[in-house]
């Protein structure tokens, strides 16, 4: 039976796609050039360096290694600024409602982010207290779909890998939950979440009686 759930923030927890759309697109015209949604699409679950670079890729441009840092920094700073106004009404609907049933049943509940700003996010909407253990951006040094990230999740609730489910909304993300040896709920349309053992889309359709589906199917 399932023993742990553990979640991706942007997509899954929390919209904040959005914000890293605009502060993305700011740097694009900065830089010449236009950054639309469907090119967004690209950066979801990708760690910040990879993106930066996908986006250069869109525009055309190379840059050396100390001018990349600084257009990431400058990014961010304009990301920080807008995720440092959320609140707990940015939480995406039925994941609080998900989390509080996940506790109420025992299960162990854990972070598995890319973001480097997870922190600030969790703290800002209210939700820190849900989570048993909070891997981040910040803690791994490989990003998905590298399993690290849910691997150390798991490791440090003490579940194995095989009890666990991850909750994804990307693809890097329902890859790196596979490598992992964990079941995998994705969170969004089924055409780009083919490898999930189950989708729905999104957490209002979860309850944890339908996780034990998941696992006999
Ligand atoms: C999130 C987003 C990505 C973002 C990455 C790094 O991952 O989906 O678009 O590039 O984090 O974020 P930061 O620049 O804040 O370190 P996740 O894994 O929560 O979906
Ligand atoms: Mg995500």
């Amino acid at each position: 039976s399932i023993k742990a759930c553990l979640f991706d923030l942007d997509g899954v927890l929390v919209d904040t796609a959005k914000y890293h759309y605009l502060a993305w697109k700011r740097l694009a015209e900065e830089l010449g050039f236009d950054f639309t949604e469907h090119d967004n699409e690209r950066l979801k679950g990708v760690s910040r360096m990879a993106s930066l670079d996908i986006l250069l890729s869109i525009g055309g441009i190379e840059l050396d290694e100390s001018k990349k840092q600084e257009l990431a920094e400058r990014k961010n700073d304009w990301y920080f600024e807008m995720i440092s106004k959320m609140d707990e009404s940015e939480i995406l609907p039925g994941a609080l409602e998900f989390l509080k049933e996940c506790r109420e049943n025992g299960l162990k509940v854990a972070l598995g982010s890319a973001s480097k700003n997870a922190m600030t996010i969790l703290n800002n909407t209210g939700i820190t207290p849900y989570f048993d253990a909070i891997i981040d951006g910040t803690r791994t040094t490989s990003a998905k779909p590298d399993p690290e990230v849910f691997t150390l999740g798991a490791t440090e609730v003490e579940v194995s890998p095989e009890q666990c489910v991850v909750f994804e909304d990307a693809e890097a993300g329902v890859e790196a939950a596979r490598r992992a040896g964990m079941h995998c709920v994705g969170i969004g349309s089924p055409e780009n979440l083919a490898k999930a053992d189950f989708v729905v889309s999104s957490l209002a359709d979860m309850t944890v009686n339908r996780l034990n589906d998941i696992v006999v199917s």
